[in-house]
């Protein structure tokens, strides 16, 4: 029997009928931004987020790092979660293709209040860097993807504004924000400058992220989306798997946080395992495995050689994300088999 793959909602693979969408994509030459299909997509992802232009770019890292790159100077300073996917997990790409230095500030479940903001933020003299831009991320990866609710975001984008600096949101997983918030995807956007949202995590799409922004922003966002490497051509066929995502995956995300709330119960009464319930709030669990006594990659390992497989996360736990390759018949499956082991 296939294992069950909880280890990111980024496993999962184009369904029929979005293999079918992208063959029948309309295509052009996306760096002469002639991809009807991506211009589509643009056209309606800055429309959905109430911004006036969009970018679509490869990956969910590089949308990060170009919007960074557009809001910075060499030198200058940016505040992020020190548990964010920007100061984790992109091997400090921002000091690297930027050269900004980062300053990390342990939010509250990736939230940070006004007071914390105006410790970290830099007076403005001529020996100390500029600070420029404050990143959010919403849903939380590492606080088990639990929502930075629509208002926090909008007063951390009025205290940035009254300081001239610009908010970047990390949405890679705004769809989930939205569906288990009920708020509209313009409501986060209002308290950001910037947002990178993906279609490859739980919406399904085998590739693509979308950068969104007034309409300077994606002018200057543009060049240095061919600067890294990311100018695609004939790329409708993969907006066209975007659009199908938006049109088919979106309503259906609740469900995904149906089987984590159910997996995140299970897991939490399993000897051994310890779960933040109040973390669990869109499609992801996270389980301390201290209790165990055994290590991560020793829990990690047991349940790999029984069909289960996750990942690691913080420093001693692990880590299960539902998506939509993975029924809920699946789910119950997988929470028997680690109930029985532990
Ligand atoms: N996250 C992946 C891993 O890299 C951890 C995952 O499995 O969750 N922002 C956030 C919040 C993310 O979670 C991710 C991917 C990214 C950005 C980067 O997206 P990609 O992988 O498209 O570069």
């Amino acid at each position: 029997m296939d294992a069950i793959d909880l280890r990111s909602d980024t496993v999962t693979k184009p369904s029929r009928g979005m293999l079918e969408a992208m063959m029948k994509a309309d295509v052009g030459d996306d760096v002469f931004g002639e991809d009807p299909t991506v211009n589509a997509l643009q056209a309606r992802v800055a429309r959905l987020f109430g911004k006036d232009d969009a970018l679509f770019v490869p990956s969910g890292t590089m949308g990060n790092e170009i919007c960074i790159k557009v809001h910075t100077e060499p030198g200058d300073e940016i505040i992020v979660d020190a548990d964010s996917h920007i100061f984790v997990y992109e091997t400090a790409a921002p000091s690297l293709l930027s050269g900004v230095q980062m300053s990390p500030v342990k939010g509250n479940r990736g939230v940070f209040t006004v007071e914390q903001l105006k410790a970290a933020v830099r007076a403005r003299a001529y020996y100390l860097p500029a600070t420029k831009l404050i990143c959010v991320e919403n849903t939380h990866g590492r606080s088990g993807g639990s929502v930075v609710p629509a208002g926090t975001l909008r007063a951390i984008r009025e205290f940035a504004a009254a300081e001239k600096i610009k908010v970047h949101l990390d949405g890679a997983r705004i769809w989930n924000a939205c569906a288990a918030s009920g708020a509209d995807p313009k409501e986060f956007a209002g308290g950001a400058d910037s947002i990178s949202v993906c279609f490859s995590k739980g919406l399904g799409a085998p590739i693509g992220s979308m950068i969104v922004g007034d309409a300077d922003f994606i002018e200057r966002a543009r060049r240095y989306r061919k600067i890294f490497g990311g100018g695609m051509r004939q790329v409708g066929v993969l907006a066209a798997a975007a659009l199908y995502a938006l049109d088919h995956n979106i309503e259906r995300l609740k469900e995904d946080h149906a089987k984590a709330r159910y997996l995140a119960g299970e897991l939490n009464q399993t000897k051994g395992l310890r779960v933040d319930m109040e973390e669990v709030q869109t499609n992801m669990v996270i389980a301390e495995t201290e209790p165990s006594g055994k290590t991560q990659a020793e829990v990690l390992e047991i349940l790999k050689s029984n069909g289960v497989l996750m990942t690691s996360e913080r420093r001693s736990a692990i880590r299960a994300v539902t998506h939509l390759d993975v029924s809920m018949e699946q789910v119950r499956r997988a929470a028997a088999i680690i109930r029985s082991l532990f």
